[in-house]
């Protein structure tokens, strides 16, 4: 029969006690957790601290596979889908170290707290601390030539590869895009690289995402700002492999309090040039508006109401330059469209 005293229960509790707080503090995230815990730092999609959203993005594809050659290029979505609010117009796909380079109709600012936020479509997997996230580097530029790198942390385990059903925890994450699930950004501040030499933070004119290929081969490796190998699912060997650019919001831009100001660009349309149908993304989701297109040459050819997105068909118009006007109750944009 095993005999306790009381004055050993309670040392033993004391002992399980401290042993209980060491463990938990060594597997203790270090950074902001997923969306909806306390303490998350992940943008809403509407969140009213956004003032405005991309208006051009440039994507250099990578490989589906990087170790593998023939495995072509990643291809799903494109460009034009990273334009515009989050959400609205799906992703684009960058395959294994693929790069977006996005550019805004005004400058991007460091103002309090975080600056813009970047979205990717990932989505919380077997619990709400675990999800299947893909990750990207985050460069800014005030000239579109010279890119400073935010320094990017992440403490999952790399000794056992993720494969393209692995699942990371946020709190790990510190400064990679696609961080947060699928309808919140990851935001990032401006003031963490202000001693960065090339770039002026009051004057911020790129944001560029890079695809973090996420193998722990040696060859194919991408490191964090530590020189850490970055674990992230890997191979995605498929059309919509690699980070999935979905927007890239701003929260603080020059001369910019509200996203109605930003409107001085109604809308976003694509894609340009235009074959067959041509959509229309209002900046503002579900926001009244008109289209009117007309031929640079001669008369208007089509006039539209719609409230937040709306697709003509342009495929009977004669090739040649349209201007597609889009107007809402705070303004009006022209988009110079070439019809093929
Ligand atoms: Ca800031
Ligand atoms: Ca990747
Ligand atoms: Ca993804």
């Amino acid at each position: 029969m095993i005999r306790t005293c009381t004055k050993c229960k309670r040392v033993s509790r004391s002992l399980a006690l401290v042993l209980a707080m060491i463990l938990s503090s060594a597997c203790q995230a270090q950074y902001a957790p997923a969306a909806g815990l306390p303490g998350s730092t992940a943008i809403s999609a509407s969140a009213d601290s956004i003032v405005m959203w991309a208006e051009s993005c440039m994507v250099v594809r990578g490989p589906q596979d990087i170790a593998v050659p023939s495995s072509g290029y990643a291809s799903a979505g494109d460009s034009s889908q990273a334009v515009g609010p989050a959400g609205t117009n799906t992703i684009v796909s960058l395959g294994d170290g693929g790069v977006a380079t996005l550019s805004f109709a005004h400058a991007i600012v460091n103002g309090p707290g975080s600056d813009f936020a970047v979205f990717e479509n990932g989505f919380a997997l077997g619990s709400p601390q675990q999800a299947f996230l893909e990750l990207g580097f985050v460069e800014v530029s005030s000239d579109g030539q010279r890119f400073v790198r935010f320094p990017a942390i992440d403490d999952t385990q790399n000794t056992t590869q993720l494969g393209n059903a692995g699942t990371m925890d946020a709190a790990t994450l510190h400064n990679l895009a696609g961080k947060y699930v699928s309808g919140y950004g990851t935001p990032f501040d401006l003031e963490e690289i202000k001693d960065s030499a090339g770039i002026d933070i009051n004057h911020i004119t790129h944001v560029r995402v890079r695809d973090v290929v996420g193998t722990l081969s040696d060859t194919f490796a991408t490191h964090d700002s530590r020189g850490r190998k970055i674990n992230d699912p890997y191979p995605t060997a498929f059309a919509s492999g690699g980070f999935d650019l979905d927007a890239v919001a701003v929260m603080h831009a020059d001369g910019l309090t509200s996203v109605q100001d930003a409107n001085v660009i109604s809308a976003c349309v694509y894609p340009n040039p235009v074959s067959s149908r041509l959509y229309v993304q209002t900046y503002i989701p579900s926001q009244e508006a008109s289209l009117s297109v007309r031929s640079i040459t001669g008369p208007v050819v089509q006039t539209v109401s719609f409230a937040g997105a709306v697709s003509i068909d342009m495929s009977a118009l004669a090739p040649g330059v349209y201007e597609a006007t889009v107007t809402t109750a705070f303004s009006s944009s022209t988009h110079l469209i070439v019809k093929q």
